[in-house]
């Protein structure tokens, strides 16, 4: 009973004391980060760091297509070079160096595009409350086993003393451990304000078929001020969503950050007419946010190809959307087997579900998932809708579109 309890604090312990985990490189964790670099996804791993000064190792896993592109990657003054090849799907390494703990910020480049990626190396040290933590429990054991040992040879009133001094010893050891880690980070201000977000395009009439970039200035509600506070979520610091008014277009990309509240990303565009934008953001200590705005192309015509899956489900309740991939080898890609984003016909609703199964943990390299993959979600009112299913297969991120005709 009393060890079940010991174990029952410990276990709550661990879970309390887990650091948040946004932009943190620790020795414990990995961070992903997805990018869409000259139109292809890549997700850039920072690997897991056990010591500072010392090698910091980062991996870009390349999805198809790939074609061939150097890339510099520079943490300060230490820099790395990968080159992509075409049809080469995969895990690129680099390395880099890192010197110390805090706030570093990864550049990634290419000969026309560029993005700043800032993250945390946060290697465990010891600290004070720490080491009364660890004190407070090996005392603890220590005293527990001596009054053990004690009852064993009937001192009676040694065992009591030394099991009553074992309990004081840990319910210290419990209370320094359940608040320290509270004392020691800087508590974030409830309730922040949203983000307000303006889209540009450039060139500032994109034209059909010639590559043109999308970008978002994020400005800070309250302040006015650039908001530099994005964090890494679903392992992107942006979800970039962007598809024609006709649903026949869909693009769902990670933006670069090429600075304090702008991310942007290289889109071209293969049919003329209204586009819808929606990126999904979240702020450190915040929830997440969604903002959006539209664009024109301009060019001829062209016919439309409708290849979806149709679909038919009732307004406002719970359903299943399923795809079956046919595969077992499906990768998990920005931390899950499989995704799935729905749009009304306007633009004024869009959704993001996950699959149903657990999420992933592994860096989206191994093939362990699939064949089904199964999705709840709603659509809110009748009407006709866009659904999106994502995943990987392969090394390369499948989309299929399905048309809903939600009825009431
Ligand atoms: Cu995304």
């Amino acid at each position: 009973m009393f060890f079940r309890l010991v174990l029952g604090v410990s276990v709550a312990l661990i879970v309390v004391a887990a650091p948040a985990s946004a932009h943190v490189v620790s020795a414990g964790a990995d961070l992903h980060v997805a990018q869409t670099v000259n139109g292809a996804e890549l997700t850039v791993v920072i690997r897991r760091t056990p010591e500072v000064p010392g090698p910091l190792y980062v991996d870009l896993v390349a999805y198809q297509p790939v074609r061939d592109l150097s890339i510099d990657l520079a943490v300060g003054d230490s820099t790395a070079a990968v080159l992509l090849q075409r049809d080469r799907p995969g895990t690129y390494p680099a390395v880099l160096h890192v010197r110390d703990q805090g706030q570093h910020e990864l550049v990634i480049k290419t000969s026309d595009e560029f993005s700043v990626v800032p993250f945390r190396v946060a290697v465990p040290s010891l600290a004070t409350w720490e080491l009364a933590v660890y004190g407070g429990f090996g005392a603890t054991g220590l005293l527990l086993a001596a009054a053990i040992v004690a009852g064993a040879m009937s001192r009676r009133a040694t065992a009591m003393t030394l099991g009553g001094v074992g309990v004081i010893a840990m319910t210290i050891a419990a209370t320094v451990a359940v608040v320290s880690p509270q004392l020691s980070q800087a508590t974030p201000e409830p309730g922040r304000p949203n983000a307000q977000a303006l889209l540009t395009t450039s060139p500032s009439g994109p034209v059909l078929g010639e590559p043109f970039t999308v970008g978002f200035d994020l400005v800070d509600g309250s302040t006015g001020l650039p908001v530099d506070d994005l964090a890494v979520h679903h392992d992107a610091i942006a979800h970039l969503v962007i598809t024609s008014q006709d649903g026949q277009f869909f693009r769902h990309l990670h933006p670069l950050r090429t600075k304090a509240g702008r991310v942007e990303a290289r889109v071209t565009a293969d049919r003329p007419g209204k586009y819808l934008a929606y990126l999904d953001i979240e702020r450190v200590a915040a929830g997440g946010q969604l903002v959006s705005g539209t664009f024109e192309v301009t060019g001829p015509p062209r016919p439309v190809s409708a290849q979806s899956r149709s679909l038919t489900f009732p307004a406002a309740r719970p359903v299943t959307i399923e795809v079956d991939t046919g595969s077992t080898g499906l990768q998990s890609w920005l931390g899950m087997p499989g995704h799935l984003i729905t749009r009304d016909h306007d633009g004024g609703f869009l959704g993001h579900a996950h699959e149903r199964s657990m999420s992933s943990t592994s860096d989206g390299t191994v093939a362990g998932h699939g064949p089904r993959l199964r999705f709840a979600t709603s659509f809110p009112r009748p009407g006709r809708y866009f659904a999106w299913v994502q995943y990987v297969r392969d090394f390369r991120v499948v989309t299929v579109p399905h048309v809903v005709e939600v009825v009431g």
